[in-house]
């Protein structure tokens, strides 16, 4: 099977039937246009612009585009709400944003145009992990302001889904519209999915019977064993989708059935680079970095070199022209410093996992005694029979050596009893401290 199918006639080229050739030369017909378009649109870029020296026709290459600046979170911040649109506001038909936890969100704006490109790149995700016209999607993403919901809703519409719009929420409830409604795919980021498989199992419920065929999971960090758990423990074959507000929401990459790891990056619509956070220099394909996006046919928000902070590397092209990202590890602002060894929550979540005995939901607590930060980390027992006190105090005892042994950094474990820690409805949130509300 290739990458995708045929898409709706009224679509441009499907992906997979370009060259790679023909790929380039759109890339840089439509990046010439989206810089032009950003650049007579929105003082910000004139400005950036100018001080950095270049203007749009200095673009001959696509590789020309490291001669341009960067666009940061802050710059989004310095102009909230409606500073960065490049069309009049009456042109914009729908706002999002990102989801910060605290201040002042990142503000994003849709003109009708915009909305179709995103709804044909979702369609796009959710047709490479299997789905079919027809299947009936229940969808587990926050419906809002949050990109998920209305994202997910909008792609599966497009690929002719039947959409059950459930939002996050109501676990117990919406095992029972599973069983009654029987969806073939559920969409959800994973750790409320982790959530639904807790409910699937308070109901009794084997997942064998399970009417669900793919998951399509995404909008936060998650390992390969919370992949193994989700499709064990709901029956299911579980996708990686990727995205972001600033560049659109979900759908700027997703893993495809029967591919090889990584996600396909949808390069007709979003140009990548993956560059050394600390210096900004450009790093070739293959080398794990910052990925920094361009948006190349936005219409009410071009993004020009947006930086994620999100580290990832670019894989060769598998179905068709387009490359992959491996999937992201993490993001530059999630790594802890602690006693000088620099540790990132994706890595507790791999021990965790490899330890088995743990939940894969925990918390990180970040104190501050001396002149250094301290950790502690709140993990979660998995089974409810090992919950004596001393058990607890073993079991934390046993974590904390692992963590000396393979992060290399001295942590305070306390182990809770199953079921206790709290689950959030949308994006897990793993931080408790300040720092995870800068967002
Ligand atoms: O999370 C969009 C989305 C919704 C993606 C549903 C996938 C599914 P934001 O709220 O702006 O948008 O958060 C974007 O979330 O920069 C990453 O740090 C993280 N993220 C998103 N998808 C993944 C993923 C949505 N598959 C930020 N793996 C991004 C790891 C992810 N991190």
């Amino acid at each position: 099977m290739g990458l995708i199918g045929a898409e709706s006639p009224s679509d441009e080229k499907s992906p997979e039937r370009l060259s790679l050739d023909e790929l380039r030369q759109v890339q840089l017909e439509r990046l010439r246009r989206s810089i032009r378009h950003a650049c007579e649109n929105v003082l910000h870029y004139q400005r950036r612009f100018a001080e950095h020296g270049v203007s749009p026709q200095d673009l001959h290459t696509l590789e020309d585009l490291a001669r341009f600046p960067f666009l940061t979170k802050q710059d989004f911040r310095a102009n909230y709400p409606f500073g960065l649109f490049a069309v009049p506001r009456d042109k914009i038909v729908r706002i999002h944003t990102s989801s910060g936890t605290s201040g002042k969100p990142t503000v994003v704006g849709y003109s009708a145009e915009d909305l179709q490109i995103w709804a044909r790149l979702v369609g796009r995700c959710i047709r490479a992990a299997g789905a079919r016209t027809g299947d009936i999607v229940h969808i587990a993403y926050d419906y809002g302001l949050f990109t998920g919901g209305l994202g997910s809703h909008a792609g599966a519409e497009h690929l002719g889904c039947t959409v059950i719009p459930v939002s996050s929420g109501r676990s117990a409830w919406q095992i029972e519209l599973m069983e009654d409604f029987r969806p073939d795919i559920l969409m959800a980021t994973p750790s409320y999915a982790l959530n639904l498989a807790d409910a699937f199992e308070a109901r009794g419920l084997d997942p064998h019977e399970s009417s669900l065929r793919i998951g399509i999971f995404g909008a936060e960090p998650w390992s390969e064993a919370t992949r193994a758990a989700l499709q064990l423990r709901l029956g299911l074959e579980a996708f990686d989708l990727y995205g972001l507000a600033e560049v659109m929401g979900p759908g700027v990459a997703c893993e495809t059935a029967g591919g090889a790891p990584g996600l396909t990056l949808w390069e007709d619509h979003v140009y990548p680079e993956v560059i050394d956070p600390s210096t900004g220099r450009v790093l070739p394909d293959g080398e794990e970095g910052e990925l920094v996006l361009t948006s190349l046919t936005k219409e009410a928000l071009p993004v020009i070199r947006y930086r994620t902070h999100d580290l990832t590397r670019l894989l060769p092209a598998q179905h068709g022209p387009m490359r992959r990202i491996a999937r992201v590890s993490g993001r530059t602002d999630d790594m802890l410093v602690i006693h000088g060894v620099n540790v990132f929550p994706s890595q507790i979540d791999a021990l965790l996992a490899r330890s088995g005995g743990f939940s894969p939901h925990y918390k990180l607590e970040i104190s501050r005694s001396g002149p250094l930060d301290d950790l502690t980390v709140h993990a979660e027992t998995l089974s409810r029979q090992y919950q004596s006190d001393a058990q607890l105090r073993a079991a934390a005892e046993d974590l904390m050596q692992q963590i000396k042994t393979f992060i290399g950094v001295s942590v305070t474990v306390v182990v809770h009893r199953a079921g206790t820690i709290e689950r959030a409805p949308g994006k897990a949130t793993r931080l408790i401290e300040p720092r995870a509300a800068a967002r």
